[in-house]
């Protein structure tokens, strides 16, 4: 379980096999780049099954705000959105769906209190897209801080449909010491990773290629492996979304 403000040490201590992280890489040798230079999308290939990728808007509709994990209903394949408060999750499901107040986002980290459940239109159904309070927000009560701890930590150790966890590591900062920790509990529970790294409009140009770098080599994964967006400016979004229909099985 997820301590009050990192993830728990005594989770992270659980031996075990590490996981291996999740096939970006093999999907990156894929034709997963997808806009044209006037900015319209065309259809990637999975690399998993060798079929088209649409990497249009996803087609999302709110289902409902969640508090306990026990109310959650069986559904076909789910991913979830995880990172550091403010880290820019929210905004990232509204650029996937091209929907401006899908999610709720806000400057004040802890935007997102309950696990808010999002699902592809009808013709994909029963697939969904969690939101997630963020973590490592110091500025809300212990009490409060604990209840979210609880809630993401049964929510990765229970959800059965959990198909990939979305991290989100600060493309700017990340990763932080509570990232990595991230990393390493999701690991102990075999939990695929798909790294992506967020506002990538922050970073300078000329430091990119450099903040790029170190970005992977402190995760520890190849670059391929991890997807740059910018929610604010689009970059990557087609990409995320091709990558987010494959994983959930999805048209
Ligand atoms: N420059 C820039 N800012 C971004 C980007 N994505 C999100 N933001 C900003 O980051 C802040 C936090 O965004 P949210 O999407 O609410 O972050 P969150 O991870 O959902 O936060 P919590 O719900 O508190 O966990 C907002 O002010 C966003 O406008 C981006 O791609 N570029
Ligand atoms: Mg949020």
């Amino acid at each position: 379980m997820l301590s009050t403000s990192v993830p728990s040490k005594s989770k992270m201590a659980v031996p075990g096999p590490i996981a291996t992280p999740p096939t970006l890489a093999a999907l990156s040798g894929n034709a997963l780049v997808l806009t044209t230079p006037g900015g319209a999308c065309t259809t990637a290939r999975s690399a998993r099954y060798g079929r088209p990728m649409a990497s249009g808007p996803l087609q999302l509709s709110f289902v409902r705000s969640y508090v306990d994990i026990d109310d959650l209903p069986y559904v076909n394949a789910e991913v979830a959105f995880v990172g550091r408060s403010n880290v820019g999750k929210s905004s990232l499901l509204n650029a996937l769906a091209q929907r401006k107040n899908l999610a709720k986002t806000s400057k004040t980290p802890g935007a997102t209190r309950l696990m808010n459940a999002f699902e592809l239109a009808p013709e994909n159904s029963g697939r969904w897209l969690m939101d997630l309070p963020g973590y490592g927000f110091a500025k809300v009560s212990k009490a409060e801080q604990a209840k979210w701890a609880t809630m993401l930590s049964r929510y990765i150790e229970e959800r059965e449909n959990l198909v990939s966890v979305i991290l989100l590591i600060d493309g700017a900062v990340g990763p932080t010491a509570l990232d990595l920790q991230t990393v390493e509990w999701l690991e102990s529970l075999d939990r695929p990773i798909t790294y992506v790294a967020t506002k990538a409009d922050k970073v300078k140009p000329s430091k990119s290629k450099k903040r790029r770098t170190e970005l992977t080599d402190k995760l520890g994964v190849a670059r391929s492996e991890v997807t740059w967006v910018s929610a604010d400016k689009g970059t990557g979004i087609p990409e995320l979304r091709a990558i987010v229909r494959d994983l959930l099985g999805a048209s």
